[in-house]
């Protein structure tokens, strides 16, 4: 996953984004805020650090970890979780632990990821492709 991942992506499309939020407690102000945006992941790997920023017009936050070290992560509404990441084969899987736990899995060709983000029942599909 190392070989696909670094680079630049934006969102392209997504699905079920907004239960997504309402099954993690995201407050309907900033969910009407979330859904339009077009998020940007800059992703790379140093020394075996990753960092993955995301970025848009509404916020910007940036998560560093090694795989397989638990670190404490703000996600981008502000919740506090402790958060796992490990590797399998192409897909880089976040494991989130918090009151609503929640995980998040990146799997990426040479073009594109999709990420699925669960959380309760909901499973969130948004894809993002690399950046022209
Ligand atoms: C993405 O990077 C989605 C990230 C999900 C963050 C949790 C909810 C954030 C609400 C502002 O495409």
């Amino acid at each position: 996953v190392e070989e696909f991942a670094p680079g630049k992506w934006d969102l392209d499309t997504t699905d079920k984004f907004d239960d997504y939020m309402k099954a993690l407690g995201v407050g309907m102000a900033t969910r009407m805020i979330a859904n339009k945006l077009k998020p940007r992941q800059e992703i790379s790997v140093t020394d075996g650090e990753w960092n993955i920023k995301t970025s848009s017009t509404f916020k910007t936050s940036e998560v560093k970890f090694r795989i397989g070290e638990e670190f404490q992560e703000t996600t981008a509404d502000g919740r506090t979780v402790k958060t796992t990441v490990s590797v399998d084969g192409t897909k880089l899987i976040q494991d989130q632990q918090a009151e609503v736990p929640s995980k998040i899995v990146r799997e990426f060709t040479k073009d594109g990821f999709t990420m699925t983000l669960t959380a309760k029942d909901v499973v969130c599909t948004r894809t993002y492709k690399r950046a022209p």
